[in-house]
């Protein structure tokens, strides 16, 4: 059965990595980006998240942070981040996350890839500088304390790099691991998308839990169709 061969591959696995996605974070109640009801379908994604849009309108794509900076704080980690965070006791693991909400830091993971960036860092636009120390709800419009200019949220938009370094960790990840897991994410975005590819290639098994069947399903060893919140606490205990 899927679910004790899984089981296997995890109890089995000494170096383990998984790719989440927002779908991860929707039993906290957080939206998601593609799903009915998500949060591209209540804004344009040109309007609030590339850097034209910034530019463009800096206060409206500062609202709309504040908006998911306030729903994230409220926002617990669920038995899907848990879970994670209980296999990641036992083993070398890493957590590549495109999520932003930094819910697998709170559930206790410590190993923790932010491949798209974090809702709780500010990065100046001129000196490229960090802050973490503002309230929730940001001033509109925050400012650097250095060089008073521009502060922007520490994401990665449409159209923009990666972070170097994570993305040579997460390539480092995907080639090293004996097992990749990819759970809630549409995987329509790259890079990220292609990481399972990395494993795969090399005859390493894919394990993907989704709410729906997505392009990387027919390349994976096992794959939920259903909750992560409700599947991988299943996949920790006989
Ligand atoms: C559940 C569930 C439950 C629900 N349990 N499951 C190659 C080919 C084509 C295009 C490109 C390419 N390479 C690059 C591109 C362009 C672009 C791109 O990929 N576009 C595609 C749309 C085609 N990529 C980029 O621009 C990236 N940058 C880049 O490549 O730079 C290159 C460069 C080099 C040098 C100089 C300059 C540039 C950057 C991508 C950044 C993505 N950022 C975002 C927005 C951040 C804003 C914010 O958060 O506020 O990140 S986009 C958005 O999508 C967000 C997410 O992290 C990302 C992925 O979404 P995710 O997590 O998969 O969510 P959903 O909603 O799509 O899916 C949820 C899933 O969960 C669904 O499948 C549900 O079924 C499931 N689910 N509930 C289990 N309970
Ligand atoms: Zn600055």
């Amino acid at each position: 059965m899927d679910i004790e061969k899984a089981r296997k591959l995890i109890r089995e696995s000494a170096n383990l990595c998984v790719l989440t996605g927002a779908g991860i974070s929707a039993e906290s109640g957080l939206s998601t980006f593609r799903d009915s009801g998500g949060l591209w379908n209540n804004y344009h994604v040109e309007q609030v998240a590339t850097p034209e849009a910034f530019r463009k309108d800096p206060r409206l794509v500062w609202r709309f942070y504040n908006e998911r900076r306030k729903n994230a704080s409220k926002a617990e980690p669920n038995p899907a981040h848990i879970a994670l965070a209980e296999i990641e006791a036992g083993k070398n693991m890493v957590i590549l996350t495109q999520n932003v909400d930094g819910l697998h830091q709170r559930a206790g993971s410590k190993n923790v890839v932010e491949l798209h960036g974090s809702l709780w860092k500010l990065r100046c636009t001129e000196c490229s500088g960090i802050c973490r120390d503002m309230p929730v709800e940001v001033p509109i419009l925050p400012y650097c304390v250095k060089c008073k200019e521009l502060l922007r949220p520490d994401i990665v938009w449409f159209g923009e790099p990666l972070q170097p370094d994570s993305i040579r960790k997460a390539e480092e990840a995907s080639g090293n691991c004996d097992l990749f897991m990819v759970i809630g994410t549409s995987a329509r975005v790259y890079p990220a998308a292609a990481l399972p590819l990395i494993p795969a290639r090399r005859g390493v098994p894919v394990i993907e839990i989704n709410k729906e069947p997505t392009q990387l399903s027919e390349i994976t060893a096992v794959s939920f169709i259903g909750k992560a919140g409700e599947i991988l606490p299943k996949l920790l205990r006989d």
